[in-house]
């Protein structure tokens, strides 16, 4: 059978990763900003990279050696996104992913009116992709709250952070609407819990008592700002869809040993408690007892339930990398995971980065998605970071992308064929990109390379991969041919 006439290919980048112009165009500094490029951390120890304190902060925004804030500068999409959509077209794009950044709109988080110059940079982005026939699919918050909502109030953990970004997506949708039609609130919603400052702009752990607690109010202001902001754009533009983010971490018991398939139901409860919440639209009972069993109280306010239960989401998206192998027993062999630490599956090969390459379990998380909820789905990131070699003619021959791709297809397609109604695909990153994770660029996604190493040097110049004349034939045939 195949996937249906109208499923949209193309690929998904975001703001922070790519853009760079840090502090032009009136953009103010986001929790992004200062994450330093660290040569060799650990990839177990990426989430402890990532934390932040108000002196960390201080001292990375007043140095000036860019080189090493990889993220400031990222592929300097803000001046080349007319050359990068060209490219995307070539290839055949239908849909492309982006990220308006927060604080480029309004830079400080709270101002009453948006900067106007950042107002102007993605009205002409969409309006091109537009004209190139490329339908924006735009998500709201890719992991760069403003640095100033940080550290005020550790942005999310506070609830006033809910009107802000209300306020920030209304101007989105009136100033925007009538060119995107596709939206996604929060990128990876559940990564808070793993990544409290990237995502949720949290640097004082105590500040609701435990790491943990300060993680699942922001979580549960996220939740209620996304209700909320569904809610607006159906006010707005009706025929508009909203969708949320999961990342989706589908995990196997180690072994048959009853205690690991518990252990494992109960990660899986936690890992679709997100889109429990945004999709079915209230939490499931066992998983706030086991939230309430770890002294984590969800501070719910008069009209959250109702909100969260009148407006879910439209569609779901979700990223995919990896699947993850849980066992109970202490002595089983953990994997270098990136920010998520599994055990090694010994079936599975794995990337220089920890990542478990499973085709089929991507096959296995669109049914599992689509038998729980029942909603459209949308891949709205997959793909495989890895060091891609420039021979003396400057060509970047990457079978193995390739293999990794083809074999995700035709999985994908496998789901699609049993009844899965999947939208559309974007691959992660259709261009080589700043890794979120390590502020690397030197694992590459792209099916375009881009000169340009960890530490900013290079022309920056775009090169077609062997990879991007194969994407852009399975685009050409809707997936028929890989
Ligand atoms: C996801 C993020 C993306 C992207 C991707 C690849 O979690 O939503 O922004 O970063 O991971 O991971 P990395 O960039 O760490 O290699």
């Amino acid at each position: 059978m195949g996937l249906p006439d109208g499923f949209l290919w193309g690929g998904a980048l975001a703001a922070n990763q790519a853009e760079g112009a840090w502090n032009e165009g009136g953009r103010g500094p986001a929790v992004s900003d200062v994450a330093k490029y660290r040569p060799n951390v650990d990839p177990r120890e990426y989430a402890v990279h990532h934390r932040h304190t108000l002196e960390s902060i201080a001292a990375a925004m007043a140095d000036d050696d860019i080189s090493l804030y990889p993220k400031r500068r990222g592929i300097d999409f803000y001046h080349r996104y007319r050359e990068d959509l060209a490219l995307f077209a070539e290839m055949g794009f239908t849909v492309l992913r982006v990220s308006i950044a927060w604080s480029r709109l309004y830079p400080t988080g709270e101002e009453l009116e948006p900067n106007e110059e950042g107002v102007a940079f993605y009205l002409d982005l969409f309006t091109e992709m537009r004209r190139l026939g490329i339908r924006p699919l735009v998500t709201l918050s890719h992991y760069d709250p403003p640095l100033a909502l940080a550290l005020k109030n550790n942005a999310w953990v506070d609830r006033g952070t809910i009107a802000l970004f209300e306020r920030f997506s209304r101007t989105c949708f009136e100033r925007f609407g009538h060119l995107v039609d596709l939206w996604l609130s929060f990128n990876e919603i559940d990564g808070i819990i793993r990544h409290p400052f990237t995502s949720g702009g949290i640097i004082d752990e105590t500040v609701e008592g435990s790491l943990e607690q300060a993680c699942y109010t922001a979580l549960h202001h996220q939740f209620v700002a996304s209700a909320s902001v569904t809610k607006m754009l159906h006010e707005l533009w009706p025929a508009s869809e909203m969708g949320c983010m999961l990342t989706m971490l589908t995990t196997y018991p180690n072994t048959c040993h009853p205690d690991d398939v518990a252990a494992t139901q109960a990660k899986e409860r936690m890992l679709y408690l997100c889109t429990d919440v945004q999709a079915g639209g209230a939490y499931p009972r066992l998983a706030l007892n086991a939230l309430e069993a770890r002294g984590v109280v969800i501070p719910f306010e008069d009209g959250d339930v109702e909100l969260l239960r009148d407006h879910p989401v439209d569609y779901i998206s979700f990223s995919y990398y990896m699947t993850l192998t849980e066992s109970v027993r202490p002595d089983a062999e953990r994997t270098p995971g990136n920010t998520v630490l599994g055990v090694k599956n010994p079936f599975l090969a794995s990337s220089e980065w920890g990542w478990q390459i499973d085709p089929v379990g991507l096959r296995i998380s669109l049914i599992d998605l689509y038998d729980r909820y029942g909603k459209p789905l949308f891949i709205v990131e997959n793909g495989l970071g890895m060091r891609d070699e420039l021979t003396d003619e400057g060509r970047i021959h990457d079978p193995y992308r390739i293999d990794y791709f083809r074999s995700h297809f035709a999985e994908m397609i496998r789901a699609v064929d049993e009844g899965v109604d999947l939208r559309g695909y974007a691959s992660w990153a259709p261009i080589d990109i700043i890794s979120a994770s390590s502020s690397q660029i030197s694992k590459r996604y792209g099916f375009i390379h881009v000169d340009q190493d960890d530490l900013g040097n290079g022309t920056g110049e775009r090169r077609r991969k062997d990879s991007f004349f194969w994407y852009r034939k399975v685009i050409a045939s809707n997936g028929a041919d890989l």
